[in-house]
């Protein structure tokens, strides 16, 4: 079976393509990308915010793209499991985008890197349908995740694979796509593998591990790319991630794009950044954002030796405001360039910096346990991949994990603060605030730590949203009056101080400035009722960070909450199971404008 090269006997030059598929003979694959799934489900509302919720991310970068928010990727995941997650965990956890695996046509075989050899540009990977890929992109939506699509544009599949009929029906040969259609003048001269990654021309004209390599200097190859990704913005994607980018000159990419129906999308780049070679992620900023690996390459180093020097991290990289950051992602988790998910803790303890550090926006990997790195997701065949589950250990689920869902939730509360009150002890441990917002310590160490940190915070109490939820709140701070509070944090931990939410209380009398809104709503034991809405005091339309009513008139639910005098607003209804499961009233969008004196009264009834 496939076997995956060793390491030390990998041919290819770090760094680099190193990537991209691959098989037998072992290649590595490639791939980049992550994600998907969805499940869209049953118990999916369809209903959402109908014209609302565009993902407003709130970072601390505004990239060129106009976004930057935390970008979950989710590596071989299904439509439907994605779409199921969207709604259950990926929006209230606060994510701003979820990142797809590629959705194209690609060759069958049970190993993930099948996905990274497109045969048709027809939306019918093993991941799921067309319809299915659309209910995903609106059910995220609808949770306030936007979709961004693996895309791969760089080359058709392996002339190695030969011959034969791919995901969604169509048969392809060396040469001939058919499905597209591409011929043999549709793909670049050099016919023979890259073997000199110091070589531009062969970078960007040959075969990266014999994946037939599009002239992507033509109109026709660009307008036939052009006309995938506008399909998939018409089903719903906010954004592109750029698969092997590296590969395609930065001049044909930018003609590619000013093609798109949406010019200006969000779009990030694989360029594989190598010391000394001549192509360089600078390059490629033109067009959008580029990944930067030696962050993650970084991170590895950092917290298989000492963390104190993290403080830098961002010198000598790309803008951050353009900087794609990641702890690892498909390829790097297998080829051993960055850490993966089974370094455990110190795992978790680089993903809790990546989310508290202002420096590029950060990319969260949640993909499958693997031995063989070729071995495709759990469950998969030649053409399908099952429902994932995170009740499966064969997944591993980061965004499900307690310290990852806290640490987008302060990433998304400090946003815009500045790094303050830096502390290290000249080894593995350090400590560090955001602003008046925040603070975070770690200790990449195997000894508890116990000590009293100074901050910037105000006097108060603070949840430490490592250890649960800022709304459940179960592990408390007191802040002093000078600003110290004191902390043990147990071997390999950390601890973000966050400051608590305040959610409304309905039970007050309603005061004169306040918006009091009164729903009508039955619901089931172990369900709570929130309103959500456009506004930023509404959570922008992410259900758990909207305002949770209280129940003390049922089945009237009530709450109230300052608002901007004088703002029309729109507004929603959800329903929030104890497991996450988020349900959206129907219907459109409520709207409603605060009065001048900042009241308004609202009283409705629940839509189902
Ligand atoms: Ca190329």
């Amino acid at each position: 079976m496939t076997q995956f090269p060793a390491e030390s006997t990998t041919p290819d030059p770090p760094a680099s393509g190193r990537t991209r598929r691959r098989s037998r003979l072992g290649a590595l694959a490639a791939g980049a990308a992550l994600a998907l799934t969805a499940a869209l489900g049953a118990s999916v509302p369809s209903a959402g915010p109908a014209t609302a919720a565009p993902p407003v991310p709130s970072t601390d970068t505004v990239s060129a793209n106009g976004h930057g928010d935390v970008i979950l990727n989710l590596f071989q995941w299904n439509w439907k499991s994605v779409a199921a997650e969207c709604t259950s965990t990926i929006g209230p956890e606060g994510f701003g985008y979820v990142q797809v695996s590629p959705p194209e046509e690609h060759i069958r075989g049970t190993a993930w890197w099948t996905s990274y050899q497109p045969v048709s540009y027809k939306i019918a990977s093993k991941l799921g349908t067309r319809e299915e890929f659309k209910d995903m992109a609106a059910t995220c939506k609808s949770a306030g995740v936007g979709v961004i699509a693996d895309t791969v544009i760089n080359h058709m599949a392996g002339a190695d694979t030969g011959s034969g009929t791919g995901t969604g029906g169509t048969n392809y040969a060396v040469d001939s796509f058919p499905g597209v259609p591409y011929g043999y003048g549709d793909f670049n001269d050099c016919r023979s593998d890259i073997t000199n990654y110091q070589d531009r021309y062969q970078v960007q004209n040959c075969r990266l591990s014999s994946l037939q390599d599009l002239r992507t200097g033509s109109d026709y190859v660009r307008t036939k790319i052009a006309d995938y990704m506008n399909d998939l913005l018409d089903l719903g994607v906010s954004g592109f991630r750029i698969d092997a980018a590296k590969h395609i000159p930065a001049s044909d990419l930018a003609a590619i794009k000013s093609k798109l129906t949406n010019p200006d999308v969000y779009w990030v780049q694989e360029v594989i950044g190598a010391a000394g070679e001549p192509i360089q992620p600078s390059e490629y900023l033109g067009t959008g954002d580029s990944f930067e690996f030696d962050y993650a390459r970084e991170l590895k180093s950092r917290f298989d030796g000492q963390i104190k020097d993290l403080r830098t991290i961002g010198d000598g990289k790309l803008p951050s405001a353009q900087a794609a950051v990641f702890v690892d992602n498909h390829d790097t988790e297998r080829n051993g360039e960055t850490m993966n998910y089974k370094w455990g803790a110190k795992y978790i303890l680089a993903n809790t910096f990546m989310l508290s550090w202002p420096y590029g926006s950060p990319s969260v990997f949640s993909g499958y346990k693997w031995t063989d790195k070729d071995a495709g997701a759990p469950g998969a065949t030649a053409t399908s991949v099952p429902d994932a589950s995170c009740s499966n250990e064969a997944w591993t689920c980061t965004q499900r994990s307690r310290e990852i869902s806290g640490m987008v939730g302060f990433h998304n509360a400090v946003a815009g603060t500045p790094v303050t009150n830096w502390w290290d002890d000249g080894n593995n441990r350090i400590a560090y605030g955001r602003g008046d917002k925040g603070f975070v310590t770690l200790n990449n160490t195997g000894e508890a730590t116990t000590r009293t940190y100074q901050t910037s915070l105000p006097a108060g109490q603070y949840c430490d949203v490592i250890a649960s939820s800022v709304t459940e709140c179960t592990k408390k701070y007191t802040v002093s009056d000078a600003g110290t509070f004191q902390a043990t944090v147990p071997a390999y931990g950390a601890l973000a101080l966050q400051a608590a939410t305040s959610t409304s209380d309905g039970t007050q009398t309603p005061e004169a400035g306040q918006a009091s809104f009164t729903a009508n709503v039955t619901t089931v034991w172990g369900q709570n009722v929130y309103v959500v809405g456009n506004l930023p005091e509404l959570g922008s339309w992410k259900p758990a960070s909207g305002v949770k009513m209280s129940a003390a008139s049922y089945p009237d639910w009530t709450a109230k909450v300052g608002l901007p005098a004088g703002t029309s607003f729109e507004y929603k209804y959800v329903k929030i199971d104890e497991n996450g499961t988020v349900t959206w009233e129907s219907g459109g969008n409520r709207t409603a404008t605060v009065g001048a004196d900042g009241s308004v009264a609202l009283h409705d009834t629940w839509r189902s």
